[in-house]
């Protein structure tokens, strides 16, 4: 499945800015949502929570929670989420726990000072963030594996001869076939679409199958829009919040 990335991300900001329907820094994230059009952008990953350091943990999570829904109705579908643990780890949790289509992200915070300068990330911290989403970013996506290999809305003779057109491939750009994102199409993707047979798609191709293509394929792939946000104030490793207000 090709996946691009896009950066939505401002520094030193906090989750009531993002939150607020009328600042310019929700406006970021919902115009990414329409730009791509529905079903399009497949998740967001959020890292944001340093200026937050010292918001109570319900009033983070409701500001959060409050974007998310804007995101999704701008996305016109249940975009997924994956959030960061990072300082206001208690805010973060309380909406990890509470959506079902939002998981946990990169814990940040297990980056000491050789990867900072100051609270920022330093060149070693940027790679040791990514490396950090790697886990979080291909559970997600193995566990949205969708049989509905041309995004047509039934699984059936169709994703089969898909499968077994791209037989012991690693798959082609369009309409792959491998099912499980193992890198290969083998019996184990024959087995999902075997499992899920003659039965309608899961949300996971919702929209997809809306986007016609020159020649009336759909296709699968998508953009995962990234607020990876540095913070203002201060950092402290576990996560505890503490005062960073100027
Ligand atoms: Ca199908
Ligand atoms: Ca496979």
């Amino acid at each position: 499945m090709p996946i691009g990335f896009t950066g939505t991300a401002v520094g030193s900001t906090k989750v009531e800015q993002w939150a607020d329907a009328n600042n310019v820094l929700n406006e970021r994230l919902t115009k990414a949502m329409e730009v791509f059009g529905q079903g399009r952008a497949r998740a967001v990953l959020w890292h944001q929570g340093e200026s937050d350091a010292s918001t109570p943990a319900q009033d983070y999570a409701d500001d959060l929670n409050s974007l998310i829904a804007q995101s999704r109705t701008a996305a016109q579908t249940d975009i997924p989420w994956g959030v960061a643990l990072v300082t206001n780890q208690a805010g973060q949790q309380i909406v990890i726990n509470g959506d079902p289509l939002v998981f946990e992200g990169a814990n940040t915070d297990t980056l000491g000072s050789e990867y900072r300068i100051g609270v920022h990330f330093n060149e070693s911290g940027l790679n040791a963030h990514a490396a950090l989403w790697f886990d979080p970013v291909t559970g997600w996506i193995a566990g949205t594996a969708d049989p509905d290999v041309n995004a047509d809305g039934v699984i059936d003779v169709a994703d089969l001869g898909l499968v077994g057109g791209q037989w012991s491939t690693p798959g082609r750009l369009m309409l792959n076939a491998d099912i499980n994102f193992d890198g290969v199409i083998d019996i184990a993707d024959l087995a999902l679409v075997g499992g899920g047979w003659s039965t309608s798609a899961g949300p996971s191709s919702e929209g997809a199958a809306s986007v016609p293509l020159p020649g009336g394929l759909s296709v699968a792939s998508g953009v995962i829009v990234l607020v990876l946000c540095s913070g203002r104030g201060t950092w402290r490793a576990g996560g505890a919040p503490q005062d960073t207000s100027n």
